[in-house]
Formats: C-alpha cells, sequence, structure tokens
C-alpha cells in the first residue's frame, strides 16, 4: 500500500544519503528482503551477512535480522557503525547459552576443542575455539574430527546431534533448541506426503531427529534454497521459517511451497513456523532507525578482540 511504498522511498533515501547499506536474513520480512536487493545490500544467511558486511565497504552496516547477526558484524568491523531496527530482537539459543554457565561447562572439559553456533552472544563466541554456521558446521566438525579431536557442541542440541550422527565425530552437547524448528512435527509431514505424494521435504537440522528424517534434502538455509531450485519436484515441503519462501519462490517461481506442519495433526500454526525476533524487522522501525541511530550495536572491547578470533576462522575455514 502506499505508507509501504512511502517507507521503501524513505529507506532508500537514507541509505543513499548516508552511505549505509542494508544487509538482511532470509527469515525477515519480503518487503526487507526486497529492499535489500533494489538496493545493493545482502539477503542471506548468517554466514553470508557476516561477510558481506565485513567486506562492503559501507562505513554504516543496517543489520535486519536477529542480535547476535549485529554483534558478529560490529564484532568483524569494529571500525563501522552497525545499526538494527530493534535490539530486542534476540534468539532462544543465544538466550539458552548464558555465558557463566556455558564457560563452566567448557573448564570441565578442558580437552575438548569449542565448537559453537554463529546464534549466540559475544561472550560465548568469545569462549570458542570455533564459529560455525549451519552451512559450515558439518564440514567443520568433519575436519577436527579426522584430527582425532573431541568436541563440545553449543547451543542448538537438533543441529549437533545431527553433525553427531553425520560426521560419527565425538561431540558433547549442550542443551538448547530453537523455538521455531523445534515445534515441526514429523506426523504432520508424513500427513501432508499423502495429500502431495510427490513433493520433496526440506528440513534445516534445527529440526529435531524425526523430521530431519523424513528429508529429502538437510541443510542450511542457501543448501535449502539451492535444492529448491535444482531438485526436480513441482512441490516442497519445507521445515524452516517461512521466510524463506519469498527466496525459493524467486528461484523456482513455477513451483508450490507448502509449510511444514507444527501441530501433531497436520494442523499448521501460523505463527510457530516464523520467528518472532526475526519478525521484529519492519520496514516502519528500519526507517526510523536510519533516521535517529538509536539502536547502534555496542561490543565491548576486549570481547570484540577474543571473538574476531573464532570468527575470522570461520571465515577462513568457509572460503
Ligand atoms: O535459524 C537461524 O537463525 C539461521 C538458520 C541462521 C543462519 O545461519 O542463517
Ligand atoms: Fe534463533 Fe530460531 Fe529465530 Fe533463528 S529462527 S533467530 S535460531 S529463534
Amino acid at each position: 500500500d502506499a505508507e509501504k511504498v512511502e517507507y521503501r522511498e524513505q529507506i532508500k533515501a537514507l541509505l543513499k544519503e548516508q552511505n549505509a547499506v542494508l544487509v538482511a536474513h532470509y527469515y525477515t520480512d519480503p518487503e526487507i528482503q526486497s529492499l535489500a536487493e533494489e538496493t545493493g545490500g545482502c539477503v542471506s544467511d548468517s554466514l553470508e551477512m557476516a561477510r558481506f558486511g565485513k567486506d562492503h565497504p559501507a562505513q554504516t552496516l543496517i543489520v535486519a535480522g536477529v542480535k547476535f547477526m549485529g554483534e558478529t558484524a560490529k564484532i568483524l568491523s569494529p571500525e563501522k557503525t552497525v545499526l538494527m531496527p530493534t535490539l530486542e530482537a534476540t534468539c532462544s539459543l543465544d538466550l539458552g547459552c548464558p555465558v557463566d554457565e556455558f564457560s563452566a561447562f567448557c573448564d570441565q572439559h578442558p580437552e575438548r576443542e569449542v565448537v559453537v553456533y554463529a546464534n549466540t552472544s559475544a561472550a560465548v563466541k568469545a569462549r570458542a575455539d570455533w564459529v560455525v554456521t549451519s552451512s559450515i558446521a558439518l564440514e567443520l566438525v568433519e575436519h577436527l574430527h579426522n584430527q582425532g579431536k573431541k568436541i563440545i557442541w553449543a547451543p542448538d542440541k537438533h543441529l549437533g546431534a545431527y553433525v553427531q550422527r553425520e560426521t560419527g565425530a565425538d561431540v558433547l552437547l549442550w542443551d538448547s533448541a530453537c523455538i521455531v524448528h523445534d515445534e515441526f512435527k514429523a506426523k504432520g509431514i508424513e500427513d501432508l506426503k499423502k495429500v502431495h505424494p510427490d513433493a520433496a521435504v526440506l528440513v534445516h537440522p534445527e529440526s529435531p531427529e524425526a523430521v530431519v528424517k523424513l528429508a529429502d534434502a538437510v541443510g542450511s538455509t542457501s543448501q535449502l534454497i539451492n535444492a529448491a531450485k535444482n531438485m526436480p519436484n513441482d512441490v516442497f515441503i519445507v521445515a524452516t521459517d517461512r521466510g524463506i519462501f519469498y527466496k525459493m519462490q524467486q528461484m523456482a517461481p513455477h513451483k508450490r511451497f507448502l509449510e511444514a506442519p507444527t501441530g501433531g495433526n497436520g494442523a499448521t500454526c501460523r505463527s510457530c513456523a516464523h520467528c518472532p525476533w526475526m519478525a521484529m524487522n519492519a520496514l516502519d522501525s528500519l526507517a526510523l532507525e536510519l533516521q535517529q541511530h538509536s539502536n547502534e550495536v555496542h561490543v565491548d572491547a576486549a570481547l570484540i578482540e577474543q571473538a574476531m578470533v573464532p570468527l575470522n576462522r570461520m571465515l577462513a575455514f568457509a572460503e
């Protein structure tokens, strides 16, 4: 509508005026994703967001996603101004892994390599040997396993268990989950498959094991988008945040994408398959932030120095 058009124009002008670039996650509102594309910003997973923010010449980054993504951008580019439409957008994995408890847990297992998911606080990253995203989790753990290393994995227990099953590595798991992916139900997917027998099932490994087992493709958001594009199926059942449908539909306009059910009886709960924190990013808050700069991301200088090490190792490993 007219209001949206106005916000979009306003944001475009402000980005230009301030030499700022918009970095958005696949789970944000399609309006935000398309705006990032139109303005030369980026729409991607957390790994590519990190790389893009670091490599882009703009002095100001505005990150539409959740807190750990803004923090990662700041850690990798301390000299840049990093803004977010809100500083309240967190993540259940970040919340489920408080640094004091996590650090004590690591201290109890000093012989293990500490691998943490990008969905963690700067302080947890600072305590880690490695940071990974779901797009490189398997490869990195395989690499460490081949060197005979034992591993602590935090915070997502489903992703950790998946990595453990796939690599055979000795992995000690932290007990936390993503409130979105944890809700997908195998029974509901099986029922939906009966209605659409030719549908391929795409699953993000933050989902429970029973759901992963039903998958025709398991992977990070970018890997699932590629699968949607490259697999010959016309219909897909997708077990990840429905924000991803924007990009899947764009890459494969003639295919049909169905939300994987979050209820055991096949009923889909509209709000379950969408992250409430990603949903806090909106056109109005984005425009306001570019005007007011009231949500600048700050990370303690000592933490930046420490957390930068495993983050740069992640980027180098992903090359
Ligand atoms: O669930 C998330 O927050 C994901 C998939 C983040 C990412 O790595 O892009
Ligand atoms: Fe965290 Fe899950 Fe939201 Fe991703 S979708 S930000 S893992 S709560």
